[in-house]
């Protein structure tokens, strides 16, 4: 097992919701949401449902949504359907250049949108009140985990940031959050969000840098000088790193890095990303981590014995090895 897991059980909550296996972003695209639904398959038949307290919960409201987003996003989510989206022009040309929907399809609108987004929202927000109110000591919800998401634009595949609305209620509760990102895209969304905080600290390790003369891997953001702004100097941390990272490598930066913030800023408690895009063999991450040395990134941080709340979400574009890896990671927590 990861080498920092203890013998110590910790009272897990899960979240699945079934729906998820039903929505298609395009019949082309990468993102496959069918995946958390082949992960939880994998967990039921290694016997884990039964070890770990099922979230009962609700999608996200609207007003819950709002607390984050912007108003006429919001209102554009709630109201986008690929035929409205298809027969109202106007509506199609404010999605397209206002909120980063439709046009070239990295965000498609398509159908049952909205509701995919409150559903995803709605459990890492259960997550985060099953950690609040201290029922549980860790938290997963493999569906959430959307780091790309702005107040007021959909991108790389994210709509609603569930993320920065979990933290949010984290912060009701909690006085400062660390928010650690493993998924091979620069967490972004989550950085930006917090930018000048500094009772929020995000690290993201990410690989970064040119891919061709003319493109820079996805988002091109996550300079190891992007530290933060204002009251939150410092407090954004970047590791940008070369196509091809492997284990060894990225425990060399991942366990010291993260160790001394943990060290310095003492967080009440953890929100893990797990996107697992950074896994060898992935279709878009290209680095190398085995699913051992991307669990053990769980399990350090599990090694802490603070409130967790793991997501999944964002990355994974080679479903078996998505599956496998959370099915892993749900085990080690
Ligand atoms: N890299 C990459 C990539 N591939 C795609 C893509 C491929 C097939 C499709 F049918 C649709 C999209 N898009 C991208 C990236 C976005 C990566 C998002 C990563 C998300 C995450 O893992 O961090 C968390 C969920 N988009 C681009 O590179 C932008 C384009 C510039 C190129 C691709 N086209 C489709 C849009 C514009
Ligand atoms: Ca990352
Ligand atoms: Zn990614």
């Amino acid at each position: 097992s990861p080498s920092c897991a203890d013998d110590k059980k910790r009272r897990v909550c899960y979240y699945y919701d079934p729906g998820i296996a039903h929505i298609k972003f395009s019949d082309d695209h990468v993102m496959v949401p069918a995946r958390v639904a082949m992960a939880h398959s994998l967990v039921g038949v290694y016997g884990m449902l039964g070890d770990m307290r099922r979230l009962c919960t609700r999608p996200a409201t609207e007003a819950e949504i709002r607390r984050f987003h912007s108003p006429e996003y919001v209102d554009l989510l709630r109201d986008l359907t690929p035929e409205s989206y298809a027969n109202d022009a106007a509506l199609r040309q404010k999605a397209e250049d206002h909120h980063g929907i439709g046009g070239e399809d990295d965000c498609p609108a398509f159908d049952r949108l909205w509701k995919y987004c409150r559903g995803y929202a709605g459990g890492s927000l259960a997550a985060a009140r099953a950690l609040v109110d201290g029922a549980s000591d860790i938290a997963i919800n493999w569906s959430g985990g959307m780091h790309h998401a702005s107040a007021c634009k959909a991108t790389g595949f994210c709509y609603v940031n569930d993320i920065v609305l979990a933290i949010n209620e984290l912060l009701g509760a909690f006085s400062r959050v660390i928010y650690v990102d493993i998924d091979a895209h620069h967490g972004d969304g989550v950085q930006d969000a917090f930018l000048d905080s500094n009772r929020v600290m995000t690290l993201s390790f990410h690989r970064y840098g040119k891919i061709t003369p003319h493109k820079n891997f996805f988002p091109g953001s996550g300079a190891v000088n992007e530290i933060g702004a204002g009251a939150g100097e410092h407090y954004s941390v970047n590791v940008p790193l070369d196509a091809g990272v492997r284990d060894d490598v990225y425990h060399t930066l991942f366990k010291p890095i993260v160790g001394k913030a943990m060290e310095v800023f003492q967080p009440e408690a953890i929100v893990l990303q797990c996107g697992a895009d950074s896994l060898s063999g992935d279709r878009l991450g290209g680095m190398e981590l085995s699913v051992r040395g991307h669990a053990e990134c769980v399990g350090f941080l599990r090694g802490f014995n603070l409130p967790l709340l793991l997501v999944g979400g964002g990355g994974g574009y080679t479903i078996n090895h998505v599956a496998s890896a959370w099915c892993y990671e749900t085990a080690v927590a």
